[in-house]
């Protein structure tokens, strides 16, 4: 098969407020996309459990995947004092990794209260950025970075389900470096009396890959980048995201 989909949306997002159930807005996905071919084949693994959809492959060769590590750490400016500080619970913690937000002019990254806006895209971003639209179809109009310094670095569970995040586009996770640990945890197996019985999804994200985390994955599923202490290599990993720019309120909770 050498032809793929990729998928423009007609309408914006904005208007799809009618989104309560996973059949309304299947319909209106199914309304807003049409069918051309692109030119970026990458061979696909289906990843699915219940109210799980994810794509994972690999974008990005050693050797390029290596040049794109080394120019982020050159471009990236990563935030530092209080911007750096998570708020969790009203305590304020320094993050176990670093962050940055670079997006489209005038996005908001809101985080425990603190509003930090995009920065402007630089060259690199925008490579990989635009690898990742040849791949998926998909444009993405803001990006988070997390760089791990090694295994002591990690992301505690939480979901991407921020309502300002365009549910039709999924986010797209580059990983660069290190290659660690990926868990994906149910909501419905974390905690409680009622607790069910559902297998974590444990991925290895490799050095280039892209993992594609589609609708409803984010509604049901808790991910984590769990501590790892035999890894001394760093990661940059890159989360693609489409805004929704009148939507914008809320950020990533980290719980
Ligand atoms: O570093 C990773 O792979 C995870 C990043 C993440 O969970 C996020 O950006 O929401």
């Amino acid at each position: 098969m050498d032809k793929f989909v990729t998928r423009h949306r007609k309408r914006s997002a904005v208007e799809a407020d009618e989104w309560k159930t996973e059949e309304t807005f299947k319909k209106y996905k199914e309304e807003c996309e049409v069918e051309e071919e692109f030119s970026h084949p990458i061979p696909w693994q289906k990843i699915e459990a219940e109210g799980l959809d994810c794509d994972y492959s690999l974008l990005f060769d050693k050797e390029e995947a290596d040049h794109l590590f080394n120019q982020l750490e050159e471009e990236v400016e990563y935030f530092t004092g209080d911007q750096a500080k998570l708020q969790v619970y009203g305590k304020s913690y320094s993050a176990p990794r670093k962050q940055a937000t670079y997006g489209d002019e005038g996005l908001m990254y809101s985080f425990s209260g603190v509003h930090l806006l995009a920065k402007p895209w630089t060259p690199t971003l925008e490579r990989i950025r635009d690898a990742v639209t040849r791949a998926t179809g998909h444009s993405f109009n803001f990006v988070l970075i997390n760089r791990y310094n090694d295994g002591h670095d990690h992301i505690g569970e939480h979901r991407d389900d921020e309502q300002e995040l365009d549910p039709a586009c999924p986010i797209a996770s580059v990983t660069l470096g290190a290659a660690r640990d990926f868990i994906f945890r149910h909501k419905d197996a974390r905690t409680g009396s009622s607790k069910r019985q559902i297998e974590p999804v444990k991925l290895e994200l490799a050095h280039g890959s892209l993992l594609l985390m589609n609708y409803p994955t984010n509604t049901y599923w808790y991910h984590s980048l769990p501590v790892r202490k035999k890894v001394k290599m760093p990661r940059i990993n890159l989360t693609f995201r489409r805004i929704v720019k009148n939507r914008q309120k809320t950020g990533i909770k980290i719980e």
